[in-house]
């Protein structure tokens, strides 16, 4: 996908593997991450920062239940990944979530899901364009959205204030890729 990805033209990729074996994680992450640096694209992994750092990706993407440890681990992750230049993107969902988020400067908050997703077991419900748009009005990061996101609902979103936009199913579930 990553490289399928890459030849269409997208420079953002977020790498999500779930479930897999270590060293699999690995190779995968550092392939990624050599194909993503050739055709000078930036990648973003989801939740493995050691592996964002060894293979000095891009970014690294953090879900609210992954940030809780990294907050509270001993050995400052947080601080390990500002200091390896690798860059933070970070989940919200709340209020409270955007506050923390934010509080810790990251390249980029996202906030979903904005509509109903398959793709992704989520505990809210769907925050809409009119949170996007509450979220746009109080913080000045970078604003990606996602969930449940297809082509049509791009100018209304830009419109809201999304600097960026994530999706998967649009992609991975598209009769015509290209199209
Ligand atoms: N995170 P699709 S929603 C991975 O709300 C993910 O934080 C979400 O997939 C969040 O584009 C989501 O197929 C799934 O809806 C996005």
């Amino acid at each position: 996908w990553v490289q399928r990805l890459l030849d269409l033209g997208v420079r953002d990729i977020q790498l999500r593997l779930k479930n897999r074996p270590t060293g699999e994680l690995d190779r995968e992450v550092g392939e990624a991450a050599e194909s993503c640096r050739k055709a000078q694209a930036r990648l973003w992994v989801n939740d493995y920062w050691e592996l964002a750092l060894r293979h000095q990706t891009y970014g690294v993407h953090i879900g609210q239940e992954d940030l809780e440890s990294l907050l509270t681990a001993p050995d400052q992750p947080l601080t390990a990944i500002q200091r390896g230049g690798v860059r933070l993107g970070i989940s919200t969902h709340t209020f409270a979530e955007l506050g923390r988020a934010v509080a810790l400067r990251p390249s980029y908050i996202s906030l979903g899901p904005i509509f109903p997703t398959a793709s992704k077991k989520v505990n809210f419900g769907p925050q809409g364009l009119a949170r996007l748009k509450q979220w746009r009005r109080l913080v000045d990061v970078p604003l990606v959205a996602i969930g449940g996101i297809g082509l049509e609902a791009v100018p209304a979103l830009q419109k809201a204030g999304a600097d960026g936009i994530c999706v998967i199913s649009a992609l991975t579930k598209a009769s015509d890729l290209v199209e």
